[in-house]
C-alpha cells in the first residue's frame, strides 16, 4: 500500500494498527460528505463512496455513519467504492439538533484542536464562547481561541482580559484578514499532520482564513456555497491540506449550539474547584450560606453572569441527559 496520500491527510500509528484488521479492504479518510455520499482520500487518490447495505441496515444513531474527519475500511471500486467500517475514533465533535429529539450531528471527527472563532465586534459574547468551549473539551480535541477581525476593534485588550477570564486553561490568538500577517498566530503553532477544525457563528471570518491557508487555491473549486449578501456561506463541511501540510477543516457557522457531552470541569473548573470549598457538597451557590462561589462573585473574581450560564449549561445538559436515555430506553425495547 501507498501510505503517502495518507500519511498526508492524517494517517497515524493508533489508526494503522486499528485498520490491520481489515486487511482486505482499503484504508481512506473522509473528507466530503454530501447526503449519503461521501469524498473519501485512499493510497488510491481522491474518490466517491457510500456505505454497505449492512451499514446502513446496523445503524443505531447518527454516531453509526462516517463524518468528515473519519478512517473508514472501504472496498475500492472504479465508480463507488463501498464503506465497511468506521475507525475508533480519537476525537468527535458533535452537537444537537434544535428539534424535539435529542438526535445529534457529528460535525467533525479526529480532530487534534478545534479553533474556537469569535470575531471582535458584533458576534463578541462570552457566554456563546464558554458554550463552545464546553463542547470541544468534551469532544477530546484541544480548544484554541481565536479572536477574528481583531482590525475591528481598538479595545483589543481589554476584550483579550474578559476572554481570559472565562478560559483561563486555554490559548487564546488573534487574527486579522486584512492586516499583514494577519494570520501568523495561527499559522505559528500549527503543525504538520495534524488536524484541525475551525467552528463558530456565520460571518465570524472561518472561511476567509481556510482561503488564506490554502491560498485560494481549492477552496474555489471545491466550495459548493450559497450567496448571502454577496458572501459564500459555507454550507458543509469539507476537509483540506495546505501546502504546509497542515490538515483543515472548515464548518458552516451555527446559529445555535445545544449541550450534550460537555465537560464543565475543564470548561468551568474556576467554579468547580471552588465549589469544593462550599459549606455544602450540593451547594447551588445561590441561597447557601459559607458559600465560596458567591465569595468569589462579591469579591469580582467571577462574573455573576459566567455563574448564571454555568448553572444554565447545567440544567440544559441535565435535560438532555434524561431525554437520551428515555430515547435509548425505547430503540432497546424489542420491536412487536
Ligand atoms: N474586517 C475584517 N473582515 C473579515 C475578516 N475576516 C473575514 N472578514 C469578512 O467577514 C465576512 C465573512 O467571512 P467568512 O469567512 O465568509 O465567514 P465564515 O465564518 O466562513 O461564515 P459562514 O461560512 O457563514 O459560517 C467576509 O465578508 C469577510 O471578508 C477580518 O479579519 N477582518
Ligand atoms: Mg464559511
Ligand atoms: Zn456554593
Amino acid at each position: 500500500m501507498n501510505q503517502t496520500e495518507l500519511i498526508k491527510v492524517g494517517l497515524d500509528e493508533a489508526t494503522m494498527n486499528a485498520f490491520s484488521v481489515y486487511g482486505r479492504y482499503q484504508l481512506a479518510r473522509i473528507t466530503y460528505q454530501q447526503k449519503d455520499l461521501y469524498t473519501v482520500i485512499s493510497s488510491m487518490g481522491t474518490h466517491q463512496a457510500r456505505i454497505s447495505g449492512k451499514m446502513m441496515y446496523e445503524a443505531m444513531s447518527f454516531n453509526d455513519y462516517p463524518a468528515v474527519g473519519d478512517w473508514v475500511a472501504m472496498e475500492y471500486n472504479d465508480s463507488i467504492s463501498i464503506i465497511h467500517h468506521i475507525l475508533p475514533r480519537k476525537s468527535v465533535l458533535e452537537r444537537k439538533s434544535a428539534g424535539v429529539t435529542s438526535e445529534g450531528q457529528i460535525i467533525a471527527t479526529n480532530l487534534d484542536v478545534v479553533f474556537i472563532c469569535m470575531s471582535l465586534n458584533q458576534n463578541f459574547n462570552l457566554r456563546r464562547l464558554e458554550r463552545y468551549l464546553a463542547v470541544v473539551f468534551a469532544s477530546g480535541a484541544t480548544p484554541i481561541i481565536l479572536l477574528t477581525k481583531s482590525d475591528l476593534t481598538d479595545q483589543f485588550d481589554l476584550l483579550y482580559k474578559e476572554v481570559e477570564k472565562c478560559a483561563s486553561n486555554v490559548q487564546i490568538l488573534k487574527s486579522s484578514s486584512v492586516e499583514e500577517n494577519g494570520y501568523s498566530q495561527v499559522k505559528s503553532i500549527m503543525q504538520k499532520s495534524k488536524t484541525y477544525a475551525f467552528i463558530g457563528s456565520s460571518g465570524v471570518g472561518k472561511s476567509t482564513l481556510v482561503n488564506a491557508l490554502l491560498n485560494d487555491v481549492v477552496m474555489d473549486t471545491f466550495e459548493v456555497g450559497k450567496m448571502a449578501k454577496g458572501r459564500h456561506i459555507t454550507t458543509s463541511r469539507s476537509l483540506f491540506v495546505t501546502e504546509e501540510g497542515y490538515i483543515i477543516i472548515d464548518t458552516p457557522g451555527m446559529r445555535e449550539l445545544q449541550l450534550d457531552q460537555t465537560d464543565f470541569s475543564l470548561s468551568f473548573s474556576d467554579i468547580e474547584s471552588l465549589s469544593t470549598h462550599c459549606k455544602f457538597n450540593d451547594c447551588t451557590h445561590t441561597f447557601e450560606p459559607s458559600c465560596a462561589v458567591k465569595d468569589a462573585i462579591e469579591n469580582g473574581t467571577i462574573s455573576n453572569e459566567r455563574l448564571k450560564n454555568y448553572q444554565k449549561m447545567l440544567k440544559e445538559a441535565k435535560h438532555q441527559e434524561t431525554k437520551q436515555r428515555k430515547q435509548l430506553k425505547e430503540k432497546s425495547r424489542p420491536h412487536k
